[in-house]
């Protein structure tokens, strides 16, 4: 009889749905840890239904505070932690103390550790200084092919990412044999199609940019063995160019996890649209989800936001609005709304959540509370790898 042949335990997992595998999602990093996979396919899973609120640089600064253990802008106006949080690791690579904001590493890589604990989602995005002129990231001295493989600067470029590497290889939690890393989403090179970075559309070509976004990620994965990553693409609004140069830049299918789209604009009407800015972002993101799903990657919004939130209902009139459009625009799976700059240190309104007592509060208060928009108090265990259905 055939089924004789067929291995006991096989047999067992075939009658009891309690032993069934493991889902294993196909990633960059094929020795991604545990945790990295589990949040990989728990991030497609909820996306389905749901979309993360984002914000960056949550715990260590807010309008009117810098540095104030427990502290967010987000939970004191909504009740919540953000879900997800994104941080900035500029000036890592010259082995200084702060990144670029002021934001010193070591307390960072605490909020990491605690944002992480709490079951939120880590992003991390690298405004790196330009390797060849030592400018900042916006000093657009041609540098690609510099770093690259038997370019002139190159050795500075391969510091920068070993200094890179040691600290999301810093990322521990856990005692004894619960001790892991932190799964990080990257976001290497983002804003590409834009001028504004020495790694920008008219400062190398495509194939170059190809090359640093795959040679990071081969130098981090296999010569670092650095595997709590997940790899997010993120050029600038598809509002800037048609949609197919989307993939100009894109370094491959094995090199990324998450297709992502960084887009502060395109919903405001007469922002490069003919009519409704809405809609046009609600297909734009339409577009991302299904190139997203039919890759079997993660569609993300991976930054947006109006800056000083001068129209007080924007987070419902238009993030959502845009979102909402569009049930196969709402699939993304998260989207990240940019710092919350302190006023007593920058001397500038730089905000793109509200504080509280800000005029948007309310609104953003009713942001929240849509069933579609999830905070850190409603998400699931994002760590621990589901059973296959
Ligand atoms: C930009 C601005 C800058 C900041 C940089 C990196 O968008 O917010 O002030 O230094 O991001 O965080």
């Amino acid at each position: 009889m055939r089924l004789l042949h067929v291995p006991i335990v096989a047999l067992c997992c075939l009658l009891a749905a309690g032993c069934a595998a493991p889902e294993r999602p196909v990633l960059v990093d094929p020795n991604a840890t545990p945790e990295t996979q589990a949040l990989f396919v728990n991030l497609q899973r909820i996306a389905r239904d749901h979309v993360l609120f984002g914000h960056q640089d949550a715990l260590a600064y807010g309008y009117q505070w810098f540095n104030e253990p427990g502290r967010s802008d987000v939970k004191e106006v909504a009740g919540s932690y953000p879900a997800v949080y994104g941080w900035e690791l500029a000036d890592i690579e010259l082995g200084h103390e702060e990144n670029i904001d002021g934001v010193n590493f070591d307390l960072m890589r605490g909020y990491i550790q605690q944002g992480y604990q709490r079951g939120g989602v880590i992003t991390v995005s690298w405004h790196m200084n330009n390797p060849v002129s030592g400018g900042n990231a916006w000093d657009t001295t041609r540098a690609v092919p510099a770093v690259l493989p038997g370019g002139s600067h190159h050795d500075v470029f391969l510091q920068g990412l070993d200094r890179f590497a040691a600290f999301i290889q810093s990322l521990e939690v856990g005692e004894g044999a619960d001790r892991h890393l932190v799964p990080v989403i990257f976001r290497p090179w983002h804003e590409q199609s834009g001028h504004w970075f020495w790694w920008g559309a008219p400062h190398t070509d495509s194939l170059d940019y190809q090359r640093l976004y795959r040679f990071t990620v081969e130098y981090l994965r296999d010569v670092k063995g650095v595997h709590n990553l997940l790899y997010a693409y993120s050029p600038n609004s598809l509002s800037e160019y048609p949609r197919e140069q989307y993939w100009s830049w894109y370094p491959g299918d094995a090199y990324v996890d998450i297709l992502g789209v960084d887009d502060y604009y395109t919903m405001h009407d007469g922002y490069g649209n003919i009519g409704d800015g809405i809609a046009a972002f609600s297909q734009q993101l339409r577009w991302l989800v299904e190139q997203a799903e039919a890759r079997g990657k993660i569609p993300a919004l991976t930054e947006t936001g109006l800056d000083r939130l001068e129209i007080s209902d924007w987070f419902t009139s238009k993030l959502l609005a845009s979102i909402k459009a569009d049930s196969v625009a709402s699939r993304i799976a998260y989207l990240l709304v940019w710092r919350n700059t302190n006023f007593a240190r920058e001397s500038r309104d730089h905000f793109f959540a509200p504080y509280p007592g800000h005029a948007s509060a309310e609104d953003f208060v009713r942001f929240t509370q849509d069933p579609l928009i999830l905070l850190e108090d409603e998400l699931p265990d994002l760590y621990t790898m589901p059973r296959r259905r």
